[in-house]
C-alpha cells in the first residue's frame, strides 16, 4: 500500500525530487493541502525550462536554442509544461472548435488509400505540415469535427529509409495548441514535441535509427484528446537492405468517441475517451471502409501490412481470416520475425509488420480479432484475384 500522506520534507526537496513526488501523488489521485505553492514553484521553473515558441523554419532543437530565443524576447511556451502527460483539457471536452465544424454540410466522403507511397530518391525529406481543425467524413452519413494533420484522419503516410534525414515543420492553423511527436525520432521531446499556438510553427530534424512501422501524433495535453480527435498517422521506415518486393499497405487503427450530431457534425467527446467504450473502431479513419471498397492483390503476390495502432487506448489483434502470416516482425526487419502466426496484438502506440503470401484466390477478411472492436468497424476485405 503506497503512502498517501505527504511529509513536509517531501515538498522542500530538490526540484527533480519534488516533481517526481508530485507526479506520484497525482497518479494516486491524492489531494494534497499546501501542495499548491510547491506546484506553482516547480511549474514556473518547468515552463521556463520548456523552451520557446518557434518561428517557421527555425531549428530550436539545437543546443542553446532556448536560451537564444529567450534572449530574443520570445516567450516560453507555457502550454508545453504538461505535454505528453495527463492534464485537464483547457480547451474544453469537445472537439467542436469553429473551424472543426465549419462547412461540415459540404464535406464529401472518400476512401483513404492504404497503399504505401513510394520512397523518394531524395535522402532528405522536407515536410511542412499544417495542424488543422476540420470536418472529416468518416462514413457517407457521418461527419466528425476532427483535429488533423493536413486535413485528414489519419494524417499523410510518410515513407523513408533508416538514415534518411527528415526535416519537419508544423504550423498550427487551429484554434487550440498542437504539436507533433514522431515515434521514429530521438530528440528532446520538451523542445521538439512542444506545443505551438495558432499561427506559430515548430521545426525539428531527425534521422530514423530503426526500420519499422511507427506512429506519429499530436502530443499536446491531454494527449488522449488530441490523438482521440484525429491527430495521428504512420511513418514507415525501410531497412538499409530493402525487404523482398511485395504489395504493401498501411493500416492505422483508431477509436472514435463521439457526441450526438449537432448541425450535421459529430464532435469528439473527451469524457467518452476516458470511459474507453468507442462508438467506432476503424482502419485508416473510416469504419469498415475496405468492406465496401476492398484491397486488391493478385494470386502469388507477397502482401505486407504495416499495422500501426494509434489507439488512443485499445490494441489491435490483427488477423486475416483464411490466411496465416508467413512472418510478423516484432522489431526491426528483417530480424526479429516470428513465423506461422495466426493473430498478433499491436499495442496502442505501436506498429508491426505482417507478411503473407496470397496463394489462394478469394475474399479474405482482415480483422481486429478482438471482435467487440472488429464489429465496430476495424474490418476489411483483401481480395486475391485469380
Ligand atoms: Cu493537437
Amino acid at each position: 500500500m503506497p503512502e498517501l500522506s505527504p511529509k513536509l520534507s517531501d515538498l522542500v526537496q530538490a526540484p527533480t525530487d519534488r516533481r517526481a513526488f508530485l507526479a506520484r501523488a497525482s497518479v494516486l489521485g491524492v489531494t494534497i493541502p499546501a501542495v499548491g505553492a510547491a506546484l506553482a514553484g516547480c511549474t514556473a521553473q518547468t515552463a521556463e525550462e520548456q523552451g520557446t515558441t518557434g518561428k517557421a523554419g527555425q531549428d530550436t532543437t539545437r543546443p542553446g536554442a532556448n536560451a537564444d530565443a529567450r534572449a530574443a524576447g520570445i516567450p516560453p511556451n507555457a502550454d508545453s509544461k504538461l505535454d505528453t502527460v495527463h492534464g485537464r483539457p483547457a480547451h474544453g471536452t469537445s472537439s467542436a472548435t469553429p473551424s472543426a465544424t465549419a462547412g461540415a454540410q459540404t464535406v464529401s466522403y472518400h476512401r483513404y488509400d492504404p497503399t504505401l507511397p513510394p520512397l523518394s530518391a531524395n535522402l532528405t525529406l522536407r515536410l511542412h505540415w499544417r495542424a488543422r481543425e476540420a470536418p472529416v467524413a468518416i462514413r457517407p452519413d457521418t461527419v466528425v469535427a476532427a483535429w488533423t494533420f493536413e486535413g485528414d484522419v489519419p494524417g499523410p503516410i510518410v515513407h523513408c529509409r533508416v538514415g534518411d534525414t527528415v526535416e519537419f515543420t508544423l504550423t498550427n492553423e487551429g484554434s487550440v495548441p498542437h504539436s507533433m511527436d514522431f515515434h521514429a525520432a530521438q530528440v528532446d521531446p520538451k523542445v521538439a514535441f512542444r506545443s505551438v499556438a495558432r499561427g506559430e510553427s515548430v521545426s525539428y530534424t531527425f534521422r530514423p535509427r530503426f526500420a519499422g512501422a511507427f506512429m506519429y501524433h499530436c502530443g499536446t495535453a491531454p494527449v488522449l484528446m488530441h490523438i482521440g480527435s484525429g491527430m495521428f498517422g504512420a511513418l514507415i521506415v525501410d531497412p538499409p537492405t530493402p525487404l523482398p518486393a511485395a504489395k504493401e499497405f498501411v493500416l492505422v487503427q483508431s477509436e472514435f468517441y463521439l457526441e450526438e450530431p449537432q448541425a450535421g457534425v459529430r464532435p469528439f467527446d473527451y469524457s467518452k475517451m476516458l470511459a474507453t467504450m468507442p462508438d467506432f473502431v476503424a482502419f485508416n479513419g473510416r469504419p469498415s471502409q475496405y468492406v465496401n471498397e476492398p484491397i486488391h492483390v493478385r494470386r502469388g503476390d507477397r502482401v505486407r501490412f504495416y499495422v500501426v495502432d494509434a489507439g488512443p487506448t485499445h490494441p489491435c489483434a490483427f488477423h486475416v481470416v483464411g490466411e496465416q502470416f508467413d512472418r510478423v516482425y516484432l522489431g526491426e526487419p528483417p530480424e526479429h520475425a516470428i513465423r506461422g502466426v495466426q493473430t498478433f496484438n499491436v499495442p496502442a502506440g505501436g506498429g508491426m509488420i505482417f507478411e503473407l503470401t496470397a496463394d489462394v484466390p478469394g475474399e479474405f477478411p482482415f480483422v481486429n480479432h478482438g471482435f467487440g472492436h472488429g464489429q465496430k468497424g476495424s474490418i476489411g476485405f483483401l481480395v486475391v484475384e485469380p
